[in-house]
């Protein structure tokens, strides 16, 4: 009897309900601002105890609609990022995703390349879990309403729609720019980002061609909810705007089917987890 009780509490867990359609803990508007200063280690001592290492969560009390991979460009934005996790997290937890933050660090200081670095992103954290949702995130943009679901759809999706820099108001409607997502299918259809823009400009706009050019649209949240905060900032060195990017905008139709998730080299030099985030830095081959 004892024998068959021991068996029976062995049994693994029943799955866990799927978590509501709309979560049921947000709050909508929330109070964002970037003048209190804020170190990683005071984030950590506010949200680690509640974070998987790496800056993972899950809800503990449903099984989560999607497994959402959030990739960062980066290089020398602590501060930024600092701010970001501070504010999104919280979100991202309120949103009942199953989540992983990916910090895509550019090593050395040749030409930054974002595009890249989000092509990167979404290969190595899929080595890590079967994500379905890929956000691909500026640092420097914190949404402020929670209402703003981190989560794919039928489309690509365009969520910093309404940027305070830009007056909340759409720069242009094709803009894919800023905090964009796609599902692996998606993203896997349009060959990701072009690995070829370096310097700042039109990679965005490339992949937004990319949907185009196989069959998909995009969608946006409405803008009264699509609310972001930018921190403010000067160019970065070597990121200057790059005018050969604006021309290669137009040969999209061509590059596609070369330039892409099946063109990408790169070499990871470290993995860093940290209890906040994934820290992946990357030699991207910069010319
Ligand atoms: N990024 C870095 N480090 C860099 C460059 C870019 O982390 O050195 C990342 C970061 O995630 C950033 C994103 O790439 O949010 C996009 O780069 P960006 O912020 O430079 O682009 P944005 O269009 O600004 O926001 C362009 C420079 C504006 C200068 C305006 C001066 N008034």
């Amino acid at each position: 009897v004892s024998r068959k009780t021991a068996a029976t509490s062995a049994q693994p867990a029943p799955p866990l309900d799927p978590c509501p359609d709309s979560p049921l803990s947000l709050v909508g508007p929330l109070l964002v601002e970037f003048e209190t200063i804020r170190s990683l280690q005071w984030v950590r001592n506010q949200l680690g105890s509640v974070l998987q290492q790496g800056g993972r969560h899950k809800p503990p009390d449903c099984t989560a609609r999607q497994k959402v991979a959030v990739i960062i460009p980066f290089r020398n934005r602590y501060e930024h990022l600092t701010h970001w996790l501070y504010y999104l997290h919280p979100v991202l937890m309120r949103q009942q995703l199953d989540y992983g933050v990916y910090v895509i660090n550019q090593d050395g200081d040749g030409a930054f390349n974002r595009a890249k670095l989000m092509n990167i992103g979404f290969v190595e954290a899929l080595k890590e879990y079967d994500y379905d949702c890929f956000v691909f995130s500026d640092v420097d943009l914190v949404p402020i309403d929670d209402r703003n679901l981190y989560r794919c759809s039928d489309h690509p999706r365009h969520l910093s729609v309404a940027i305070d820099k830009f007056n909340y108001r759409l720069s242009s409607v094709t803009a894919f720019g800023g905090v964009s997502l796609l599902t692996k299918e998606q993203f896997l259809k349009v060959n990701g980002f072009s690995n070829t823009f370096w310097g700042w400009g039109g990679e965005d706009d490339d992949l937004y061609n990319r949907i185009i050019v196989r069959g998909m649209s995009i969608t946006r949240p409405d803008a009264g909810i699509a609310k972001y905060k930018m921190i403010k900032h000067g160019r970065d060195l070597h990121n200057e705007v790059n005018p050969e990017n604006a021309v290669k905008t137009q040969k999209t139709a061509e590059n596609i089917e070369t330039d892409g998730l099946n063109s990408l080299n790169f070499t990871v030099k470290e993995i860093l987890k940290d209890v906040l985030f994934t820290l992946i830095s990357v030699d991207v081959q910069a010319p």
